[in-house]
């Protein structure tokens, strides 16, 4: 047997179950360039053990020893020590060095990083700019770049903030990798190991503080053995340089502390409020500041007593100014509304509520606004918030954990996306305008802004559920720092750290991650109809009508001849003129909308002719066509790096794919036949509700099986599927298969419910070609249904089967606790039929 120090010797890596995300400093060979340039020391100018200086020593100790295998000296405050890396902050160097020469004036947490051969020196503003230059250098050296550089790098914008919607009970809102590494049971984790290695990979990409507790907060977070336990976890991000900030529940006075009122004008209030800031940062005083969601979905706020929100976070922001802190204050701000007044519209609120409040918030408050108006859809146009406050601080909102982009079950590289919003310019005062210049505070001149990204990471050991989805997490990081950066090359450097430098390696996952959120809108929401998930239950898969007829206000409008929200202010909710006049002008008539939104602004028919020549209904048919082929790509497309990804990886990765290209058509199908059943209008091309290769499982020979009218309809071939009649015995499928003799692939189409794990067989002939487990709910991130619908239904393919006309196809069901089997259709696929 091989001792643990032989596979040390070896070099074999550690378990790739994704815990390190970038930070794997996978072995790479070393030779010429890279021997001669490796140092052989690293000092560091700071010998406190909590200081980020001192974590950047660690830190790059590990990385040279991980990469190249180098044993390197950590020592400190020696300035003269040839072959080595010296980091520290330009004043520590200074202070035991001497003058710097050459290095420009750096800003807040900037950082200057100079190579030279095996001379190395990182220089932060402060020591959090220091460890962010001992990271980037180590990602040089990752990478295998050995080049000499000499540059200083410097923030976009001093917020740079994720939020985690962690429950104190340990549950994660809209979180799809595990449960909370902050909480569990209502109170604060006693081992905090994950959150060390939480904020190691937060620092690598520069982010600066993370709210820990869900926006929808919970007041016994303010108890103070839990705010003793909030103290532990700032003392465990700060040598990271990361501060932690509290998300607030409105109601806390009255709820938890017992007053009669939570009126933020109210003397006892304030004091209430001062008196808990001041425990908060007497345990954690470089605390970051406070996250307020109020007077929204339910959760308290200051309309209760008809103050206005700058009353409330004016209240707060007052409390934590004498410790530095700041107040972000969240414009996710709206009422329930009736569709049946035509002017209604929930895009409207954020503006309705705000415009009117600017330069009425103190310096220190900051509104977070999420990237569209309505909620994280596949696409929206920028809030117009964006250009309606010129004297208050924002931060952009935007999310990591894809909650309406297919919850990490499949392949969405978000970053894209969030840069059609970043990059866009809103021309105010006909002037450039780019989001990502307002929200930084360049173009309304403000000192504060940034961005804060929903990220939801738990216990699971790839963090966010899925391998492939940590791109997101990296590309928020970089995007933070500068908006201006390419979406493509962030992923590339995230691809050389997480997988290697192999080029088939790189070019495949770029292919597929660069066409992953394009695939997905096409085959879920198209033209800026919104993603069309199931909005009243878990967000995730088809449910298109519960967009509508209620008073959340995601309305699509849709009836038999048309479509689409009329946001014009000529003729519709008046939403377009909450734009700067150029864009207003744009979007108030349909020949300057865009096509990828014309159905967020303009009700038309199904026959409306789009720029691109096609109608909307055809543009909807063969868009789900085309993005459910892409998607059935990529599990192509990674099959072909099998042998250059480890195996544990690849395989789950694989998994995830595969499931992906089934879920794909189910959502392909399910949005096909809903509006085809709506409008009546036949899919040119005859694909829409025409299945020559399948055989409906409610059309097969039933034993112990029973039908079932699924609901929504549009979910089930045919609208129909079968279940099992009792929940403890085997239900019997069959049917003589009615094509040609040959080889095909098997499709099968389930319904994989939370509540059970039945078991299926299916057999040719009575000889069993195959068998699954619906045990998905245990696998993959996506939030479980315990219905027959968009959410569960699942598809498994098994390959080349060869079978003759005639032969006896089965399938063998066995119910388990509350999931009794269900099936909905099998589809024989001839080579190169999707079906
Ligand atoms: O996106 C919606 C989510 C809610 C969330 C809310 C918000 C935390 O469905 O789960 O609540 O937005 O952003 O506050």
């Amino acid at each position: 047997m091989w001792s643990l120090g032989f596979l040390a010797f070896l070099g074999v890596a550690a378990a790739e179950d994704g815990l390190n995300g970038w930070l794997r400093y996978a072995s790479l060979p070393c030779s010429g360039q890279c021997r001669s340039n490796l140092p052989s020391t690293i000092v560091t100018l700071n010998t406190t053990k909590t200081s980020p200086v001192y974590v950047a020593g660690t830190e790059l100790k590990i990385g040279l020893k991980g990469v190249y295998g180098k044993n390197v000296q950590v020592t400190h405050n020696k300035c003269k020590v040839s072959s080595s890396i010296i980091v520290g902050t330009i004043d520590q160097y200074r202070r035991s060095c001497g003058a710097v020469n050459g290095v420009p004036d750096l800003e807040e947490d900037g950082f200057w990083l100079n190579t030279k051969g095996d001379n190395v020196q990182i220089f932060g503003q402060n020591e959090r700019g220091a460890l962010y230059g001992a990271f980037e250098y180590l990602s040089m050296l990752a990478q295998g770049n050995f080049s000499e550089v000499s540059y200083a790098s410097n923030p976009s914008a001093p917020i740079r903030w994720v939020n985690q919607w962690d429950n104190m009970d340990g549950s994660i809102e809209r979180g799809y990798g595990g449960p909370s590494i902050f909480f569990n049971n209502g109170q604060i984790v006693q081992d905090l190991t994950r959150v060390a290695e939480y904020a190691r990979l937060l620092a690598s990409i520069r982010i600066n503080a993370v709210v820990i507790n869900n926006v929808n907060a919970n007041a016994t977070l303010l108890d103070p053995t839990n705010l003793d336990g909030v103290g532990r976890v700032a003392d465990i991000f700060r040598p990271y340089g990361i501060q932690v900030g509290l998300s607030l529940n409105f109601a806390s006075p009255q709820t938890y502390g017992g007053l009669s009122t939570f009126d933020p004008l109210d003397a006892s209030v304030i004091e209430w409020w001062s008196n808990i800031t001041a425990q908060v940062y007497e345990r954690v005083p470089d605390m970051a500041g406070y996250l307020v969601k109020a007077d929204s979905e339910g959760q308290p706020g200051p309309q209760t007593y008809n103050r206005t929100l700058s009353d409330a976070a004016n209240l707060f922001a007052k409390e934590v100014k004498p410790y530095g802190g700041i107040v972000m204050y969240r414009a996710f701000v709206y009422n329930q509304l009736n569709e049946s007044i035509w002017t209604d519209d929930r895009a409207k609120a954020a503006v309705n509520f705000f415009k009117d409040l600017d330069g009425e918030f103190e310096d220190n408050v900051v509104i977070q606004i999420k990237f569209g108006p309505i909620d994280f859809q596949v696409r929206e146009p920028a809030s117009p918030l964006f250009a309606n406050l010129f004297n208050t601080s924002m931060a952009i909102e935007l999310q990591v954990t894809q909650e309406y982009l297919g919850q990490q079950s499949h392949l969405v590289y978000v970053a894209p996306l969030w840069k059609t919003i970043l990059d866009f310019d809103l021309r105010v005062d006909h002037q450039p305008s780019l989001v990502r210049d307002i929200v930084t505070g360049k173009r309304f001149n403000r000192k504060l802004g940034g961005s804060a990204a929903v990220v939801n990471v738990g216990t699971n050991t790839t963090w966010l559920g899925s391998h492939l989805s940590m791109s997101n997490l990296y590309a928020y990081g970089r995007l933070a720092w500068n908006p201006a950066d390419d979406t493509q090359e962030i992923l590339q450097d995230w691809i050389r750290l997480t997988f290697g430098l192999d080029r088939k390696v790189l070019d495949t996952i770029t292919r597929m991650s660069m066409e992953s959120w394009p695939a997905y809108e096409q085959y879920s929401g198209n033209l800026g109809i919104q993603t069309l998930t199931d909005i009243l239950y878990t967000h995730y898969g088809p449910n298109p009508a519960s967009q509508d007829n209620n008073g959340w206000g995601q309305w699509t409008r849709a009836d038999q001849t048309t479509i689409g929200m009329d946001r014009t202010v000529a003729n519709g909710t008046g939403y377009s003129g909450q734009y700067p006049d150029e864009i207003a002008a744009m979007y108030e008539s349909i020949e300057s909308t865009p096509d990828d939104l014309l159905l967020w602004f303009h009700h038309v028919n199904y026959t409306h002719r789009l720029h691109s020549g096609k109608t909307v209904i055809q543009h909807f048919y063969d868009s789900h066509y085309t993005g459910a082929e892409t998607a059935q790509g990529f599990l192509e497309q990674w099959e072909s790096l099998q042998g250059k990804i480890d195996t544990e990886r690849y395989n789950h990765v694989r998994h995830f794919l595969d499931y992906q290209t089934g879920h794909s058509i189910v959502w392909r199908d399910a949005i096909n036949n809903f509006y085809y059943n709506l409008s009546g209008i036949p899919d040119q091309a005859k694909r829409v509700n025409h299945h020559p290769w399948r055989i409906e499982a409610e059309s097969m020979k039933l034993d112990g099986y029973k039908t079932y009218n699924v609901s929504p309809f549009e979910t089930a071939s045919g609208s129909v599927a079968i279940v099992t009649i009792s929940n403890n015995t085997a239900g019997t499928a069959s049917t003589k298969i009615p094509f040609p003799s040959g080889t095909y692939d098997l499709a099968v189409n389930y319904y994989d419910l939370f509540g059970g794990q039945s078991q299926w067989k299916v057999y040719l002939n009575d000889r069993k070609i195959g068998q699954w487990t619906g045990n998905s709910e245990d696998i993959f991130s996506h939030t479980p249904s315990i219905y027959l619908d968009g959410h569960s239904a699942t598809r498994i393919k098994f390959r080349n089967v060869k079978v003759r006309r005639g032969d006896i196809l089965k399938i063998v069901g066995m119910p388990n606790g509350t999931e009794p089997a269900p099936l909905d259709y099998v589809a024989l696929l001839p080579a190169g039929i999707i079906d």
